[in-house]
């Protein structure tokens, strides 16, 4: 049987952890029980680390928007390197919460950071390396930030301007756009209807490539 890296998108609160759960039944449903799920920026030792700088202000030194860009990458790089293709060549299924596209997304439409940099940056540094699959949740940002506002602390990323989530949203829509591998979710429907459409998706996509 083949084995894919599956990815799942979105701004904060979009649903990620939900629809990941999700995926992983349906793949144990086709009998695909061999999965690792990983999460970005994180997962290995270093990464975690690196997500902690990330996502929470050190006093005094406020981290730039080129140190942020550059630590995202060091701790994809690590992962893939340690977790995600080691982990395919075994035959295992990765599915990822987060992943290049964030970035393309986050660091390029939100914090406007030039496209060339960044596209050279994933050229040179995770080269051809892609998921096979990306499933992009879409949703307005202010239900996303409605939404983890109710159950935790906002992080430093997600005390950005309403106008920061924006543009971050409208790059995942031009990217999604251009991409056959990418596909959009409405994921501002209840949770029922954003699970029977990750369910008909998947299944459809499990069709043509287990
Ligand atoms: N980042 C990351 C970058 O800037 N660049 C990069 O390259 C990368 C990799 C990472 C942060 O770093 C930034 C982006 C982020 O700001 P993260 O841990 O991925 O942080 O943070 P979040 O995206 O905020 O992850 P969360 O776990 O908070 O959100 P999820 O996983 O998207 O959402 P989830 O599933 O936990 O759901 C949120 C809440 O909504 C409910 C759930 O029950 C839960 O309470 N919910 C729904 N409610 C109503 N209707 C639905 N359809 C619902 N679906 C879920």
């Amino acid at each position: 049987m083949k084995n894919y890296f599956i990815v799942v998108e979105g701004l904060d609160g979009s649903g990620k952890t939900t629809a990941i759960n999700t995926i992983t039944k349906i793949l144990n449903n086709n009998g695909i029980k061999d999965i690792i799920l990983t999460r970005e920026p994180g997962g290995t030792p270093i990464a975690e680390k690196l997500r902690k700088l990330i996502k929470y202000n050190i006093k005094g030194d406020e981290i730039t928007n080129k140190t942020e860009l550059l630590m995202l990458y060091a701790a994809r790089v690590q992962l893939i390197e340690k977790v995600i293709k080691p982990a395919l060549e075994k035959g295992k299924w990765v599915i990822g919460d987060r992943h290049d596209l964030s970035s393309q997304a986050y660091q390029s439409g939100g914090r406007n950071i030039n496209q060339k940099l960044i596209t050279y940056l994933s050229n040179m540094v995770i080269g051809k390396f892609k998921p096979t699959l990306t499933l992009y949740l879409d949703l307005p940002p202010k239900i996303g930030l409605k939404r983890i506002l109710s159950r935790r602390k906002i992080d430093r990323i997600e005390k950005e301007q309403l106008s920061f989530f924006v543009r971050t949203r409208a790059r995942y829509l031009e990217i999604a756009s251009t991409d056959s591998s990418i596909i959009t979710i409405d994921a501002n429907q209840n949770l029922k209807q954003v699970q029977h459409e990750i369910y008909k998706i998947l299944n459809q996509w499990l069709k043509i490539y287990k």
